[in-house]
C-alpha cells in the first residue's frame, strides 16, 4: 500500500511500530523494519549510551529505514536527541511533550521527524515547527495518554494539517487500518499487538496478559498526576488507584510505580508490574512473528479498503 508515509519513510507498508518504554529494543525494531514497515527503538528514560547501542545493534540486524522514540519527560532527553544525530537515524519520533527545542538540529542534520501528538493545537504547532507528518493518538493507547479518541482525533488533525497523518491508538487488525484510512489517516502506528511478537523480548506473563484481555481490562491511573497512564488491571493498578483515591501525593504515587514496567516486562511479574497496553488488548489473539502479524494485517485491510 502506498501512501506519502511509506513514500516519506521509503517502507512497504504504511506500518510503523510503537516506541514503547522497555518493549520497544533492537531485536523488535529490526523484526518490524524487515517485515516491511518502521521498527523503533524507544529511548524512553534509558541511558544515553545504552541508546547508541541499541541504535547499532539495530544496524547489524537491518539494512532497511528504522526510527528512534525521544519520551521527552526523560531528563536526558537532550542527549539522546544528539545521539540520534550522532548515529545518523533515518527517522525520529516523539512522544509525551513538546520536542520543540530539538526541531532545529535534527532538521539540519537530515532527520525525519514524526512528533506524536494527542491534540489538534499541538499537530499545528508541530507543521509549524517542521514535522515532516504527526502520529495522532487516541486515549485507546496504551501507557500515557491524552483526553481524545482515535476515531474523532484522527480526521480533526487530517483537517487541520497539510502533512500525512499516522492514526495511532486502539488498531491492532487490517479492519482498524482500512478504517484509519478511511479518516484521512495515511499510516498507522501500531503498540500493543507487537508485545506479543515472537521477536518481542517481553516475559511471556507480560504477553500472555494480552493475549487473555478482554475488552475491559484496561484502566487509566494517574489522572490526578497529570500523566495518566493505561495499563491492564492487576493488583499494582488497583493500589495505585486506591492510592490516588486517597489524595496521595504524586511523590508517593512515583514511589509505588518505580521500576514497575521494567518488573513486568523483564521479570514477568504480572502482580506487581505496570502491564501498559492499549485497548486492542482485547483484539490480540496470538503470538506471530512481525512479518505475519504486519502481512495479516495489510492483506485484510487492503481487501476491505478496496471493496473486495
Ligand atoms: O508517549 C507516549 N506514551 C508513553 S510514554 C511512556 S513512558 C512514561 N513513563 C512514566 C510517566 C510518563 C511516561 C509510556 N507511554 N505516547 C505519545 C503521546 N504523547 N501521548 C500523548 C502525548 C502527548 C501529550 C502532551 C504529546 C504532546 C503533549 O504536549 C503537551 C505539551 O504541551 O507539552
Amino acid at each position: 500500500m502506498e501512501t506519502r508515509i511509506s513514500r516519506l519513510l521509503k517502507i512497504k507498508y504504511p506500518v510503523i511500530q510503537g516506541g514503547m518504554a522497555w518493549v520497544a529494543e533492537y531485536h523488535l525494531a529490526a523484526a518490524v523494519s524487515e517485515a516491511g514497515g518502521l521498527g523503533l527503538i524507544g529511548a524512553a528514560s534509558a541511558p544515553p549510551e545504552v541508546v547508541r547501542e541499541q541504535i547499532r545493534e539495530v544496524k547489524k540486524l537491518t539494512d532497511r529505514p528504522f526510527g528512534v522514540n525521544v519520551m521527552l519527560l526523560n531528563p536526558n532527553a537532550a542527549e539522546v536527541a544528539q545521539i540520534v544525530i550522532e548515529e545518523g537515524v533515518p527517522v525520529v519520533t516523539t512522544g509525551a511533550g513538546n520536542p520543540g527545542k530539538f526541531m532545529a538540529a535534527w532538521k539540519e542534520a537530515g532527520v525525519t521527524v514524526i512528533p506524536v501528538v494527542a491534540s489538534v493545537a499541538m499537530a499545528k504547532m508541530m507543521q509549524r515547527a517542521g514535522a515532516a507528518a504527526v502520529v495522532a493518538e487516541g486515549m485507546e493507547s496504551g501507557g500515557h495518554i491524552g483526553s481524545q479518541t482515535t476515531m474523532t482525533l484522527v480526521p480533526q488533525i487530517v483537517d487541520a494539517v497539510e502533512i500525512p497523518v499516522i492514526a495511532a491508538g486502539g488498531i491492532a487488525d487490517g479492519r482498524g487500518i482500512a478504517a484509519s484510512m478511511m479518516l484521512g489517516a495515511e499510516g498507522v502506528q501500531i503498540g500493543t499487538r507487537f508485545v506479543v511478537a515472537k521477536e518481542s523480548i517481553v516475559h511471556a506473563g507480560y504477553k500472555e496478559r494480552i493475549i487473555k484481555a478482554r475488552d475491559i481490562d484496561s484502566e487509566v491511573t494517574g489522572m490526578s498526576t497529570g500523566h495518566p497512564i493505561r495499563v491492564l488491571r492487576n493488583q499494582m493498578s488497583r493500589a495505585y488507584l486506591k492510592m490516588e483515591q486517597e489524595g496521595a501525593s504524586f511523590e508517593e504515587l512515583e514511589q509505588l510505580t518505580l521500576g514497575s514496567l521494567r518488573k513486568a516486562v523483564i521479570d514477568g511479574d504480572v502482580v506487581n508490574g505496570s502491564l501498559m497496553a492499549g485497548q486492542s488488548a482485547g483484539l490480540v489473539k496470538k503470538e506471530q512473528t512481525c512479518l505475519e502479524m504486519i502481512e495479516e494485517m495489510m492483506d485484510e485491510a487492503e481487501k476491505l479498503l478496496e471493496g473486495r
